[in-house]
């Protein structure tokens, strides 16, 4: 029998190249929020992914940025702490067709690094013409990277071709999780990222990104059902009339989209219950910041 393999593997990029989609396709359940808007990830969260052969912790990242206000130097502290962690680095990239300033910039910063980085070019379904010939082609040039996989994460296409090419790359070593551990934080930060990804979804300019959920209480009845209430925490008056909506429109939609979801990832049935609180300049203040983004 071949020796076991376990490591802890980064996935960084640029903010929006999908990185917390390809993670959910590699678990094969949505773990992950994801959103067309950019740095929707806030934290650093592990994905244990076990087979018989081999255990890969995956680390999703908010991605690497210019932090230009509080908020945003917190999720790049998280980013860059994760760092130094991994065994092996993904590197994520869109079939841009060349290397991106920004690309460039944190290669540049991984200049020296002696652990394998494996490029994934990532969104191959919508590359155009040639490139995503051109776009291997620039990067390899760069002399980078081990490795190069193109990949589609929402068509979760050459998925497998991934962990085939990782997995080689992993120390080998005992599993570091227990086989049934699928992801390092506990539901209720599921549950508060789920009900995130909707604001996300229905709320435009800065109100998503001075945005926080926090789970206040869960409770499971004694008919099964299990009621959850959370606090949806913004900025300003004006944006909690913005997430209520007209007539609470808006927020009974949150609701009802996020509990499917909760209830997909429970299996229960869910009564979930929403406040908007405000906390004036909470995206200021380090401590609220510490406090509700976990
Ligand atoms: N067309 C296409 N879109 C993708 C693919 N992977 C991710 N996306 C979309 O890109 C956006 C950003 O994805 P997300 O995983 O949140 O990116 P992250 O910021 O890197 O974690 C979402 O709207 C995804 O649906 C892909 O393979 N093809
Ligand atoms: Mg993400």
């Amino acid at each position: 029998m071949s020796k076991h393999r376990s490591g802890i593997v980064g996935v960084l990029g640029q903010t929006n190249v999908g990185k917390s989609t390809f993670l959910n396709a590699v678990m094969g359940e949505k773990l992950l929020i994801t959103s067309p808007k950019p740095q929707a990830t806030r934290n650093r969260v592990r994905c244990v992914y076990t087979t018989d052969a081999e255990q890969i912790v995956f680390v999703d990242t908010p991605g690497l940025h210019k932090a230009h206000n509080q908020l945003s130097r917190h999720i790049l502290r998280e980013a860059f702490r994760s760092l130094r962690e991994l065994d092996v680095i993904l590197y994520m990239i869109a079939p841009w067709g060349s290397v991106s300033s920004y690309d460039r910039t944190i290669l540049e910063s991984l200049d020296g690094e002696e652990r394998p980085i494996i490029l994934l070019v990532n969104k191959i379904d919508i590359a155009r013409g040639n490139a995503l010939e051109e776009t291997l082609l620039a990067y390899e040039r760069t002399g980078k990277f081990r490795e190069l996989v193109p990949i589609s994460a929402t068509q979760e296409k050459n998925i497998d071709e991934v962990l085939r090419t990782l997995v080689p790359y992993l120390p080998i070593g005992p599993a570091m999780f227990p086989a049934d551990v699928k992801i390092d934080r506990p539901v209720e930060f599921l549950i508060a990222e789920l009900i995130r990804e909707k604001i996300f979804a229905t709320t435009f300019q800065e109100v998503p990104y001075k945005t926080a959920v926090q789970i206040k209480w869960m409770h499971e009845r004694d008919d099964g059902l299990v009621e959850i209430r959370a606090d949806i925490v913004v900025d300003s008056k004006s944006h909690k009339g913005i997430i209520i909506g007209t007539k609470g429109k808006l927020i009974k939609h949150i609701g009802s989209s996020a509990r499917s979801q909760i209830e997909a990832l429970l299996g229960v049935h869910v009564y979930l219950e929403l406040m908007v609180k405000i906390k004036q300049g909470w995206t200021k203040d380090s401590t609220r910041i510490e406090e509700l983004t976990g």
